[in-house]
């Protein structure tokens, strides 16, 4: 016995064209760039799984810490009768709060969206077994240009974890934030995650962990483009770079040339010079202050605030206002 099960795919009309306009546009600029979604395919989502469990990547584990501590009162709070995700990965944080919403007898539906597939499958099928009641409305989908596809809804709380938020730029964040805004109803709650200003040592070094994943994470995207463009990069030529930008409070992500070379993208060749670098992405850490700027600025009130017990990371639940 399993709960209903829908999949919708709103990448499959994505062009290989726009794809490489994309890649092109990003590798053609003075400082070349990649966005990070391209980071996970299946592969790709198994790295950020094992990431999340390394010793040095402390935001899953305090993200937990809090949703297991919490759960129960963000879903008094919020009244919540249904669990929208925006990148909800494999969800493993997010059964705490499907448990607690179950645990009042409203939980109806459970809408992930995500830009991978194969996630998005695998944990629809797990939750719609773990609850045979349970409604999932999975979405593989860009939560940058197709949240206007989330399915109408009461009582929604739109669970944006991770810190996933912190991989836009600021002017990014500040519109998804006001558009998210735009698709909530009077009775709906939003629940961010979001990772904390903390010691330069301790950000650094969950970027940068000892058994190299991470590094394999971050020149996963160049296999993923060779995979998706037909392109030629050769992923042993460029190193793994990350370090914290005092000035932008963020973790940026890089991949450095190893010797001069040319690569081919998508049929036209790009030139990398020895020591030249790729922005892969940037993680942004916040301070409660920031953020309650943010909110602000996006039409929505703080409810609540809860961190971990170090004070490591940050979930803010909010509402409409
Ligand atoms: N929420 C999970 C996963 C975070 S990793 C957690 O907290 O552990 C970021 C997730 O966002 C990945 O599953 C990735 O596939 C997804 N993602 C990244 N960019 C995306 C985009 N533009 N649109 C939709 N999903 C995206
Ligand atoms: C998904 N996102 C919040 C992660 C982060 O920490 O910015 C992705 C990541 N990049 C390197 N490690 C993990």
């Amino acid at each position: 016995m399993r709960g209903a099960i829908r999949i919708d795919s709103y990448l499959c009309g994505d062009s290989l064209e726009s794809i490489a306009d994309d890649v092109r546009a990003g590798l053609s600029r003075d400082f070349k760039e990649l966005a990070p979604k391209y980071f996970y395919d299946e592969r790709g989502s198994q790295l950020f799984d094992r990431i999340t469990s390394l010793p040095e990547y402390y935001p899953t584990r305090c993200e937990r810490e809090i949703l297991n501590r919490w759960a129960p009162q963000i879903v008094a709070l919020s009244e919540a009768e249904e669990l929208v995700e925006l990148g909800s990965g494999t969800a493993s944080k997010t059964r705490a709060l499907l448990y607690a919403m179950a645990g009042t007898g409203r939980l109806r539906r459970y809408v992930p969206m995500d830009c991978s597939e194969s996630v998005v499958i695998e944990c629809a099928d797990e939750l719609s077994v773990i609850y045979p009641g349970l409604e999932v409305h999975g979405l593989v989908g860009d939560f940058e240009r197709h949240l206007e596809h989330l399915p109408d809804g009461e009582r929604r709380l739109f669970a944006f974890l991770g810190g996933t938020i912190g991989n836009f730029y600021p002017e990014v964040r500040s519109r998804f934030l006001r558009y998210l805004h735009t698709l909530m109803g009077p009775n709906d709650h939003v629940l961010l995650g979001t990772d904390l200003v903390k010691d330069v040592a301790v950000l650094e070094a969950a970027y940068n962990d000892s058994e190299g994943v991470t590094a394999d994470f971050n020149r996963n995207v160049l296999r993923v483009i060779n995979q998706e463009l037909d392109a030629d990069f050769d992923e042993d030529a460029f190193e793994h770079v990350a370090f914290f930008d005092p000035d932008a409070c963020w973790i940026e992500m890089r991949l450095r040339s190893l010797r001069d070379q040319d690569v081919r993208v998508d049929g036209q060749v790009v030139h990398f010079e020895d020591g030249e670098e790729i922005r892969t992405e940037i993680s942004s850490k916040f301070t409660r202050e920031q953020l309650a700027q943010e909110f602000n600025q996006a039409g929505l009130g703080i409810e609540a605030f809860f961190t971990d017990s170090n004070g490591h990371f940050a979930l803010t639940l909010a509402a409409p206002r």
